[in-house]
């Protein structure tokens, strides 16, 4: 325990910034974060701002306000801040210090995780692929190379917070830091060195003088006074090696990523409010939702390989920024429960009474000064935990903790869910100018198209522009400094046809590849175009040449290989390869055995990014592309595409469905939405109907979209798009595809659903100002099954449907109160734990 900001220098910074606002003291001790020498209950999510846009923000921040959190928690996206050495990026969506801003117009703390090294599913963990062209370097280890941009970077970040006064000590939100990233995951891999940079990361983390705590996440070792914190599915069961800081939890999994080619995982929100509700039951006082809102990887920031574009994360808040039901209301339920108890559960004494070895039966009974709060907790997976307590016998479900005001009122069960579970749909959406036009079909997009010029060595474009020349195979990564996805891997080779090896037996090219995409082409003849897979990136390409692609003499050789992410997590990451690094041969297969040509070590020409990209055809008005709209071909590879499009009226999310394209990226007036795959699938068998939570989580629990595109829906927010008149939408696709099926939709919520148990308040809302418009079913009583196959039992009170429609249709959002005051008295009933159960159509 110690002060890390003693009271004369509070005095002396507000004399000398002469300012007007507060400064927090932010210190801790081993229970919590002391503000103000306060213990403060935390409850953060996460919301990385380049995930989002600037016009989302503050809805972002209000929701999660309202979610019942009062901080908000990023990391600092290093790669996308400083894409070429010492040019840097703070506009738009990477307006960090107007982000930070954001959070504190809205009076929440803000947690900010530097890293700069952040793992986040994002290219390369958040490094700049150009640091890798620095002679001498080896990343997150004891490296002067490393250090010293480290150093440069998160100084630069350090001090603009400082300049808009943004840290606690300042009157800023920002209570809290990070250096690093869950490197004791890793630091065995490193050695002595390892922990020398740690030591290192403490010592520039500490000479910022920035008077608010540190943390160092997955770091047990974290040397004092920096602060571990635990990262996990549940974090219930970790405590801090050292016995004067908190217990604090800087990631808690709110469900989980998606790959390509994988379908769409789920968490509960029964076991993730479980698994934070045991948190603070057995003395947690800071946690962390990642992701509170998930959102997008525009452009080429998704790591991986082969991680989606969308970051939903099934997170409260989804990919669009809708409340994500009922996960939202169910966990803003027990913040608000949490939060209500906060002096008891920080200043109280805590007995926790096991009533197995393992704890995983227990009751914990926190007092403080005659007020008391209780959790019963049940972590089996199937058997009902029943015991006496103070006189009564209680029945705690599996997998469920109850939360009890004075020891004797339960104010909130895990298992219980009150909330709406809201059905979002994809509406069509209503363009500006036009009255609704029903279920009319809208109009048919008109397309455009042009070629993607194949590179060759002596092509103009080439020489006109920058590239690179090297007589060995180069890793992609020195070859592009990650400036672009795409890289031309050009050459030429001599045959000699006369010579009957080459001139009479079938030729065939063998490359070998570290990923991820490979197209390949012969004197602008395409031989064909193969990709690797998450767990195997690099894959072996061979495919016979036709004899008459082949001339006698010299011969262009073309390969477009592209990146899908670079990879994020693991020790020594950085180090793995990608792109072509050989061997690159022609075989003859001749009678008498193959004759080789190994040409690897010819004479290589490295060209990166896309002719069309350096002339601006993404911008859909470049002068420079002949755009045709006349045959149009479908299923061709290297193809733009380009269509205009209305802005869609309203408020609610915009998407744009890419149903029967192949691979590529998407550009809407400019802005890239990021990378698409419409043709890859989910596996056909990993979903499950019923999802049981009652067990730990594991991402394969609870998936859906099983055997359909992996990601067929691309979000277009709003501030991307023309307030009058039509926006472009441009699309490279890079395996072949047609673009007739595509199509613009809203996102909203079509109909929901109510399970809620007597004695709550409860409201069921639609979206974007639509209302309810029908009510398919209700019942007050013992009703069941589930949303979209409800049926009443005897136990019904006859009037619900009525009252509810009474109460509803019409209406954006109606709020009641289940009880028998509300519905009318039961009769014919076995039990009296009373439910209502609706349906009702937006
Ligand atoms: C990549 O960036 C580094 C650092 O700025 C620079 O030294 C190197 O020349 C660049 N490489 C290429 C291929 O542009
Ligand atoms: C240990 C580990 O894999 N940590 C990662 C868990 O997932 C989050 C995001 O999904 C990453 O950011 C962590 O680094």
């Amino acid at each position: 325990m110690r002060a890390m900001f003693p009271s004369s220098a509070l005095v002396l910074i507000l004399i000398t910034l002469g300012s007007v606002c507060f400064a927090f003291d932010v210190t801790y001790d081993n229970r919590a974060i002391k503000i103000d020498g306060e213990r403060k209950l935390i409850i953060s999510g996460s919301i990385h701002y380049p995930r989002s846009t600037p016009q989302m923000w503050p809805s972002l921040i209000k929701n999660a306000k309202a979610g019942g959190l009062n901080a908000i928690e990023t990391y600092v996206f290093w790669n996308a801040h400083e894409p070429v050495q010492r040019q840097y990026d703070f506009s738009g969506r990477l307006d960090l210090v107007r982000f930070i801003q954001d959070i504190q117009r809205q009076n929440l703390y803000a947690i900010l995780r530097i890293g700069p090294y952040v793992c986040a599913e994002w290219s390369f963990g958040g490094f700049p692929v150009w640091l890798k062209s620095l002679p001498g370097i080896e990343l997150r280890t004891n490296n002067d190379v490393y250090k010293n941009e480290m150093r440069i970077f998160t100084t630069l970040i350090v001090n603009m917070l400082k300049k808009h006064r943004l840290f606690a000590s300042q009157g800023g939100p920002v209570i809290l830091a990070q250096i690093e990233n869950e490197y004791g995951n890793v630091e065995w891999a490193y050695g002595d060195a390892g922990w020398k940079y740690v030591e290192w990361c403490k010592d520039t983390a500490l000479g910022y003088k920035l008077d608010i705590p540190w943390i160092m996440c997955q770091q047990d070792n974290a040397p004092s006074p920096m602060i571990s914190a635990c990262n996990g599915w549940y974090c219930d069961q970790w405590n801090p090696k050292s016995n004067s800081t908190p217990k604090i939890w800087t990631e808690n999994w709110t469900g989980w990523f998606k790959d390509w080619g994988s379908a769409d995982p789920h968490r509960t929100a029964e076991d993730l409010a479980f698994s934070v509700a045991r948190f603070y039951q057995l003395g947690g006082s800071l946690q962390n939702y990642y992701m509170y809102h998930g959102g997008t990887n525009f452009g080429e920031s998704a790591g991986g390989p082969y991680i989606t574009t969308s970051y939903d994360y099934d997170a409260p808040l989804d990919e669009y920024g809708n409340l994500n039901q009922p996960k939202w209301g169910h966990l803003k339920e027990l913040h608000l429960v949490l939060r209500s108890m906060e002096k008891i559960l920080l200043y109280g004494d805590r007995v926790d009474n096991n009533h197995d070895k393992w704890g995983t039966r227990s009751v914990t009974v926190y007092s403080y000064r005659g007020q008391r709060a209780c959790f019963f907790s049940n972590a089996d997976t199937s058997q009902v935990f029943t015991f006496d307590f103070e006189g009564v016998t209680y029945h705690i479900p599996p997998w469920t903790t109850t939360i009890l005001e004075g020891c004797y009122k339960e104010v909130y069960s895990t298992s219980k869910v009150n909330a709406q579970t809201s059905i979002m749909i994809k509406a069509d959406p209503e363009p500006e100018g036009e009255d609704d036009y029903g279920s009319e079909e809208a109009p048919p997009l008109e397309w455009q198209w042009t070629t993607e010029s194949v590179m060759n060595v002596d092509h103009q474009g080439l020489l006109a522009g920058t590239h690179l020349a090297s007589n060995k195979l180069l890793d992609q990564k020195i070859a592009t400094n990650g400036t672009s996805d795409h890289l031309w891997v050009l050459t030429s080779f001599d045959i000699n046809m006369k010579d009957p090896v080459w001139g009479k037996s079938k030729i065939v090219l063998q490359v070998k590849t570290e990923g991820h995409v490979l197209h390949a082409y012969v004197n602008g003849f395409h031989i064909g175009t193969q990709y690797g897979e998450t767990s195997h990136f690099s894959f072996v390409f061979e495919r016979a040449i036709k004899a008459n692609f082949l001339k006698d003499g010299k011969n262009y050789l073309s390969f477009l290989s592209s990146t899908v992410g670079y990879p994020n997590y693991g020790d020594h990451f950085d180090t793995w390869n990608v792109g072509i690094l050989g061997p690159v041969k022609l075989i003859a297969k001749a009678f008498g055995g193959d004759v080789k040509k190994d040409i690897s070590s010819s004479q290589w020409i490295y060209k990166t990014g896309l002719q069309g990209a350096q002339l601006g055809f993404q911008s859909g008005n470049s002068r420079h592309a002949r755009w045709q709209v006349n045959r149009r071909p479908s299923n061709k590879e290297l193809v733009w595409y380009k269509t205009t499009f209305p802005t869609p009226l309203g408020t609610d999310p915009v998407v744009v469905d890419l149903q029967g394209l192949g691979k590529g990226a998407a550009w809407v007036n400019g802005y890239h939405i990021g990378r698409y795959w419409a043709s890859v699938n989910s596996p056909e068998d990993k979903c499950s109907i019923d999802c049981n939570y009652a067990h730990s989580y594991h991402p394969e629990d609870c998936n859906t979209n099983c055997g359909k595109p992996t990601q067929r829906w691309y979000h277009i927010p709003r501030d991307f798009l023309r307030n009058d008149g039509e926006n472009d939408l441009v699309l490279f696709e890079e395996l072949g595809g047609t673009p007739e099926l595509v199509k613009f939709k809203t996102v909203t919520v079509g109909s929901v659903c109510l399970h809620a148990y007597n004695h709550q308040t409860v409201t069921l809302s639609c979206q974007g100002g639509r209302r309810f418009s029908d009510i398919k079913f209700a019942s007050f009583g013992l009703p069941e099954g589930g949303c979209s196959h409800f049926r009443n039992t005897r136990c019904h009170a006859p009037r619900t449907r009525q009252i509810i429609e009474d109460a509803c249709i019409g209406q954006k959002s109606c709020t009641f109160d289940v009880s028998q005051e509300t519905f009318g008295v039961l009769e014919d009933c076995k039990s009296q734990d009373y439910r209502l159960a609706v349906e009702a159509v937006c």
